[in-house]
């Protein structure tokens, strides 16, 4: 792929002189979903799908940008001094917004740059296309410009771009684990401390296998900011009482004795899916690491459940295509992502795959009349400079 790229870039900026090339994954969350902005854990992994960027510097001060999977767009054009959020500027305003919040942090970025995109993460499926993008330029501007930011802080800044650039307000989960993942690793993270342990994920006779519902996540952006106001009004009725910061703080017993604080029986339902799924997230990485992938996998299964009739982010599409996975045999399937559309995981026998992806995508088409897409995925690894630059793939 980098081979074509950088023939793209000379078409596009006219030579391929002293260019760089940067890669960041995209991620698929195995289990705690919901939970990273309740202050939980999560466990994340990355793609080997992922954001390539080549990155050049120019004389002057000017930001041109390109990306291969939007080249109907064109060049789009901005300068280090003028950057601000721009309609306009479509899909380029998450590697603008990435450069804005480095230099409002004061990081001296000394030059303009000429920068091609391309990537081969399935777009709006809930894989963190935006956040591979986000954190590829940052990975760049780090290399490049020699800033010396730490990993974790850069995360941190990636997820400010998103947050106050973009003007979406999501939890920390999908920068961290694109910027910290580890080849054939997922990441358990506490997302209030940020305290992660790296694990490994040993699939030797079975697979991943994220399957695309086709169903456009079109009330995501609604719903997911009703559900973190929902969990913060169930969080404000037990605070009342107790003495605790987030819901990721409450061991089942504690809230299966406190729960009545909660006023209002839907905030309940929302406040019981958090605190299980923290639990479950945590008992699911215990039991990977002592082996035992089945009852990862009935973990799984039962988030699933969870997030289908306590926190209702769902929907028909999602319920069919995990519903037909479980029938086909899965070792665990469930929604990944926000919910109401978008992809689920799913781990299957490396035996069964091709039987799986016919069979659930024939019985998912007949109930809902949609055709699935599915990727068999590898856990690659995190943001990186790539060796050798241009010299390898001119
Ligand atoms: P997706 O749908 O994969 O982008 C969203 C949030 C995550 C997390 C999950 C639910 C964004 C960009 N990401 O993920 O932070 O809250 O939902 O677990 O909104
Ligand atoms: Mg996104």
């Amino acid at each position: 792929m980098l081979e074509n790229l950088i023939g793209e870039f000379k078409k596009v900026y006219g030579s391929k002189e002293d260019v760089c090339s940067f890669f960041a994954p995209g991620r698929v969350n195995l289990i705690g979903e919901h939970i990273d902005y309740n202050g939980g854990h999560v466990f994340p992994c990355a793609l080997s799908l992922g954001t390539y960027a080549l990155v050049r510097k120019r004389k002057d001060s000017q930001i041109r940008v390109f990306s291969k999977n939007f080249s109907e767009i064109g060049v789009i054009r901005s300068d280090l001094s003028t950057i601000q959020y721009e309609e306009s500027n479509d899909w380029a305003n998450y590697p603008l917004g990435v450069i804005d919040i480095l230099q409002k942090e004061n990081y001296r970025i000394d030059h303009g740059m000429d920068i091609l995109f391309n990537g081969n993460i399935p777009n709006g499926a809930g894989l963190s296309s935006s956040a591979s993008v986000e954190l590829v330029m940052g990975v760049a501007l780090n290399n490049l410009f020699q800033l010396n930011i730490d990993q974790v802080d850069l995360v941190k800044y990636c997820q400010r771009a998103e947050n106050e650039f973009i003007g979406v307000s999501c939890g920390i989960m999908d920068q961290f684990s694109i910027g910290l993942a580890k080849q054939d690793h997922a990441i358990l993270l506490n997302c209030q401390t940020l305290d992660y342990q790296q694990t490994p994920i040993q699939l030797d006779e079975e697979v991943l296998i994220i399957a695309n519902s086709n169903k456009r996540r079109g009330l995501a952006d609604s719903k997911y900011n009703e559900r973190r106001a929902e969990c913060e009004q169930a969080l404000a009725d037990l605070k009342e009482t107790l003495d605790i910061h987030s819901l990721g703080d409450l061991s089942i017993d504690e809230f299966e004795n406190n729960k009545h604080l909660i006023k209002n029986t839907t905030e309940l339902k929302r406040a019981k899916h958090a605190v299980y799924e923290n639990q479950r997230t945590i008992e699911a990485v215990h039991r990977l690491n002592n082996g035992d992938l089945i009852g990862f996998g009935q973990l799984m299964n039962e988030s699933h459940v969870s997030l289908r009739d306590d926190y209702e982010v769902t929907g028909k599409e999602l319920d069919a295509l995990v519903e037909a996975a479980w029938e086909e045999g899965a070792i665990g399937a469930r929604m990944t992502g926000a919910g109401f559309g978008g992809c689920t995981i799913n781990i299957v026998k490396k035996t069964e795959e091709d039987h799986f992806i016919q069979k659930v995508g024939k019985r998912y088409k007949d109930k809902v009349g949609l055709t699935a897409d599915f990727y068999v995925v590898e856990i690659g690894d995190g943001a990186k400079q790539l060796e050798g630059g241009e010299k390898v793939w001119q």
